[in-house]
């Protein structure tokens, strides 16, 4: 079994390439859900639908997020009648919300319904929420302290960043599988998501870092850092706000003592013998995803390291 730790867009487009490399059945995604929000009473998963509509091959290739030729007549109406529509939610995605909501409200977890929509949508890797008890992201800033959302949506990531936390992190309990998941796996792979507001989330779930660094599996991170810059996303202010270069260093200095390889781009080739010096070994390829070939080319390198 693959293990891979996925924020949102970054590790969905990865995991595209991993499963033209490697059987569906052997992949379990452990996904962030400190994006999750209420919008409209609807619980709202970003990062487990981009994943689970990325592999359905529904998601909308320009955005990252929400699905392919949606239409917001939901969102006008809701509009009129005064909701606040900064989060831009399709109608056909809406539906996801509402049945999610409704299996919530009658007694599901979070990842039976997360199971049963990925079963569904004829999804082959598992995908394991990271926690079925709620955590909420949230940024300090001048303004105050602003959920992930609004900070990155809704004030398009504007404010000065001082500082992050999870909210009811310390209470929430790995979701079921997800410690299996780390204790059986043969490989792990930290995604080239967010390695502060992602992956940083999933590794402050109790027991998760502890299940990483007890596994005997090679554990190899993706970065998604290029030449000093996120490919989609506020990681360069988050990355500063936490104390960590803007670079595949600092990538790598986040995940010092986890991961035995760390896979980069070219363009930060010169970087390599820093990360090697604090033994991690370095694996230097195309890191960005732009079709199927360069998806599956890094996830094959990946492998390799
Ligand atoms: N991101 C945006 O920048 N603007 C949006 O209006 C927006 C809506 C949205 C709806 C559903 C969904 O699953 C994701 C959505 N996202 C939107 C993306 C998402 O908020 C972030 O990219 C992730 O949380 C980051 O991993
Ligand atoms: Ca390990």
């Amino acid at each position: 079994m693959i293990v891979v730790l996925a924020g949102g867009v970054g590790a969905a487009r990865f995991l595209e390439g991993l499963v033209q490399v490697v059987s569906p059945e052997m992949i379990a995604a452990i996904v962030n859900t400190g994006d999750d929000m209420v919008f409209h009473g609807l619980h709202v998963s970003p990062d487990i639908d981009i994943v689970t509509y990325t592999l359905a091959g529904i998601v909308d290739p320009a955005q990252g997020w929400g699905i392919r030729e949606d239409t917001t007549h939901t969102l006008s109406m809701l509009a009129r009648l005064g909701a606040d529509t900064w989060f831009k939610l399709g109608d056909r995605d809406l539906a996801v919300h509402i049945r999610r909501t409704e299996l919530l409200r009658a007694g599901w977890t979070l990842s039976q319904v997360t199971d049963a929509f990925r079963c569904a949508l004829n999804v082959g890797i598992r995908v394991l929420p990271m926690s079925d008890d709620p955590v909420a992201t949230e940024i300090f800033t001048p303004a105050g302290w602003l959920h992930f959302q609004q900070y990155l949506v809704q004030r398009r990531a504007r404010d000065e960043v001082r500082g992050v936390r999870f909210v009811g992190i310390e209470q929430a309990r790995p979701a079921p599988g997800v410690l299996e998941a780390l204790h059986t796996a043969e490989m792990i792979v930290i995604a080239p998501s967010n390695p502060v507001v992602s992956i940083g989330t999933i590794l402050a779930v109790p027991g998760v870092r502890d299940a990483l660094m007890a596994s005997p599996a090679p554990t190899v991170a993706v970065s998604p850092i290029i030449a000093g810059a996120p490919v989609k996303g506020p990681a360069a202010p988050l990355m500063r706000a936490v104390g960590l270069e803007v670079s595949v260093r600092g990538v790598a200095a986040c995940y010092r003592g986890l991961i035995d390889a760390l896979v980069i781009d070219q363009a930060d080739a010169s970087l390599s013998d820093d990360i090697r010096s604090w033994g991690i070994d370095v694996m230097v390829t195309d890191t960005v995803m732009r079709g199927p070939a360069e998806k599956r080319r890094l996830a094959e390198a990946t492998i390799a390291a």
